[in-house]
């Protein structure tokens, strides 16, 4: 039989494992990307591991995330971040040469290989014909030690593309459509596959939209074929070399196929506080608007700036409107400036924010209380822009652009007509913010700097056989990472921080969390369907593990949490008996039994809840080496142990 583009990049990596949906599989990992918010921890840990030198093809560290420096700490870690990389044979991106993704689809990326980032929107590969992942910081420190990659072997999703957009219709319309029709919970442990007529039409930067919100699906990544398309990118990017072509067989089969005609699909727009919460722009048109903003890693290519600048072209923002840009890469800023899109973007009265995720994770342009925001980003969780009760809509450049001008949600196609140029051949590269690897005798004579605010990473304790803990909170369905652990300019600069960190673990959803938890000295969690969707961040799993959070007992677990948090000794368990989850109540004393022996036979656990007097059962799913990572207490432990 024939394979996809994702099972042939997957078996060329294949290490150990089955190639069949839902095994244990290990692969190696090619290229591993880091951010600055999530990758203090990743250094910390991968300087624990003892490996002088990367042993990666590529990696790259990148600041991007904490660039608002209102103290020392940001510029400590980046400075901690920049003297690591020497030390270590890495790539350094400098603050201002912009978001991890965007520079990487266009520095660094390569057809066919494999790419792991401690970000969850490292999909956007993809969109080059990568097979790109997002993971814990832990799981990154690994793969650079050189070791092998464990996931699920995905399903395998087809997604047909046909026809072509019409014009002032975007990718960001093509994955809101997807997002409408699979969910935020839909993609867990698949891979979207796009094939089809339709692929041609699009480019590498909308591709990489596409497959940039793929994580908004909880999937473990999308991919694109490798085509004409791609390689006409890499030539533009002085790459042609780093081209092979990788298209699926014709009679490659996908477990489903999901259709989408490009020529039908029209403007959508994910109104508050969740990315499938997906109707058509002109379903909520009129709405006046007080906010608006593109950039992020899913649109700011040039593209996505020259689209914005041609509707903007000639006119003025509504006054009752705020516009701010961040242009994706210093190569987005200097080329939309060759090719005049900036001019006109700044004469419309548009604010120039730096080329960095700044709004996107709430690092400033928070909007006004009760205040409508409508942003090219790819999160519209409640709390993430910094205003914890304004609503964030999820849109494309162009509908951004059109809602800009008119004040009002607006559809683009209502305000103007014409057809969007194409200004891909306006690359400008100036790679003097990338930071080359020092020798290796060079790299002996680096000395790392670690500022104050930078912690060692706690290590978790070995799972025990009875594990009696108090319900320290009883959470819904899709809680997020960010409502486990805020990002934010008030916490984002503690991420090398733990025991400073942990103070805002729930903030959110329980003000007191982390003084109950304190004086409880442990605790379990109860969470219902796709639990930790979102982030990778692995303090979402690293503060709770610090306060003493034994367990996560849950319906079901979003891919990257659920890997974070046995890295970091947590249990991951899910209701045999979903009905049992309304049983429980926060404040039960409950007590797990014959924990370890159930672990290592994949028998179920029973749960007694002692204050209500009724025992159930809990399934852990842990299998292969995850079983001795946790019983040995978490990654950072086995991995000393066994490498
Ligand atoms: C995000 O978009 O939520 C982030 C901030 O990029 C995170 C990483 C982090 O929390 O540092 C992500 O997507 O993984
Ligand atoms: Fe940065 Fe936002 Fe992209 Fe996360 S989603 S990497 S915060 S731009």
């Amino acid at each position: 039989m024939g394979l996809t583009v994702a099972e042939k990049i997957l078996k060329n990596h294949l290490v150990e494992g089955k190639t069949e949906k839902g095994a244990p599989v290990e692969i190696k990992i090619d290229q591993t990307l880091t951010q600055d918010a999530t990758g203090t921890m990743v250094y910390l840990q991968f300087e624990s591991m003892d490996i002088p030198r990367v042993k990666t093809e590529v990696s790259v560290s990148y600041i991007d995330h904490n660039t608002l420096q209102s103290d020392f700490r940001n510029m400590d870690d980046h400075r901690f971040l920049q003297t690591i990389a020497a030390k270590h044979g890495l790539y350094f991106s400098r603050p201002g040469n912009g978001i991890c993704h965007q520079v990487h689809l266009e520095r660094f990326g390569k057809p066919g290989k494999t790419l792991l980032g401690s970000d969850s929107h490292t999909p956007t590969g993809g969109g080059l014909g990568m097979i790109a992942i997002g993971a814990g910081g832990l799981d990154v420190a690994v793969a650079m030690a050189g070791g092998p990659f464990p996931l699920s072997y995905p399903e395998i999703i087809g997604v047909k593309l046909t026809g072509k957009l019409q014009p002032l219709c975007s990718a960001k319309d093509v994955i809101l459509k997807l997002l409408q029709i699979e969910t935020v919970k839909g993609g867990v442990g698949k891979i979207y596959e796009y094939f089809g007529d339709g692929v041609k039409s699009l480019n590498v930067t909308q591709r990489a939209t596409i497959t940039n919100m793929g994580a908004e699906l909880g999937a473990t990544t999308s991919v694109f074929p490798s085509d004409d398309i791609t390689r006409e990118f890499l030539k533009l990017q002085n790459r042609e070399a780093d081209w092979t072509e990788i298209v699926a067989d014709s009679n490659a089969k996908y477990s489903r196929v999901i259709e989408i005609d490009l020529n039908k699909v029209e403007p959508m727009i994910a109104t508050p506080h969740m990315p499938d919460k997906v109707v058509t722009v002109r379903e909520v048109a009129g709405l006046p608007v007080d906010q608006v903003g593109i950039g992020s890693c899913t649109n700011s290519s040039i593209n996505d700036l020259g689209a914005a600048s041609e509707i903007l072209d000639g006119k003025t923002v509504a006054a009752n409107v705020s516009l701010g840009i961040a242009p994706g890469s210093k190569q987005v800023l200097y080329s939309a400036f060759e090719a005049g899109i900036m001019q006109k973007l700044i004469d419309a009265g548009a604010r120039i924010l730096e080329s960095a995720c700044g709004p996107c994770i709430g690092m400033g342009f928070a909007p006004k209380s009760g205040g409508v925001t409508l942003r090219t980003f790819n999160r519209n969780f409640k709390g993430r822009s910094g205003t914890p009760d304004a609503g964030v809509y999820l849109v494309s450049p162009e509908t951004a652009a059109a809602s800009a001008l008119t004040g009002v949600i607006t559809d683009p196609r209502d305000v103007f007509k014409t057809y969007t140029k194409d200004y891909s051949s306006f690359v400008k590269i100036n790679d003097n913010m990338i930071v080359a690897p020092l020798s290796e005798d060079a790299a002996k004579e680096i000395i790392v700097e670690k500022g104050p605010n930078i912690k060692e990473c706690p290590k978790a304790s070995a799972i025990t056989e009875t594990i009696a803990a108090p319900i320290l909170l009883k959470a819904g369905d899709n809680i997020t990472t960010d409502d486990i652990m805020p990002a934010g300019s008030k916490v984002l600069p503690l991420r090398s921080n733990i025991p400073e960190i942990s103070k805002y673990v729930y903030e959110a959803i329980d003000p007191n969390f982390h003084d109950k938890a304190k004086k409880a000295g442990k605790g379990i969690i109860i969470g219902g369907d796709n639990y930790g969707q979102g982030s990778s961040r692995e303090h979402a799993a690293l503060a709770p593990m610090y306060l003493g959070i034994k367990a996560i007992i849950a319906k079901s677990f979003a891919r990257i949490h659920k890997a974070n948090l046995i890295n970091f000794g947590i249990m991951a368990l899910e209701f045999a008996n979903p009905a049992d989850y309304d049983k429980i109540n926060e404040g039960d004393d409950v007590e797990m039994i014959d924990v370890i022996n159930s672990v290592k036979s994949g028998k179920n656990i029973v749960v007694r809840n002692n204050t209500q007097g009724f025992e159930f059962e809990v399934v852990h799913k842990i299998v292969g080496k995850d079983i001795d990572i946790l019983l040995s207490g978490g990654k950072l432990n086995y991995t000393k142990n066994n490498f």
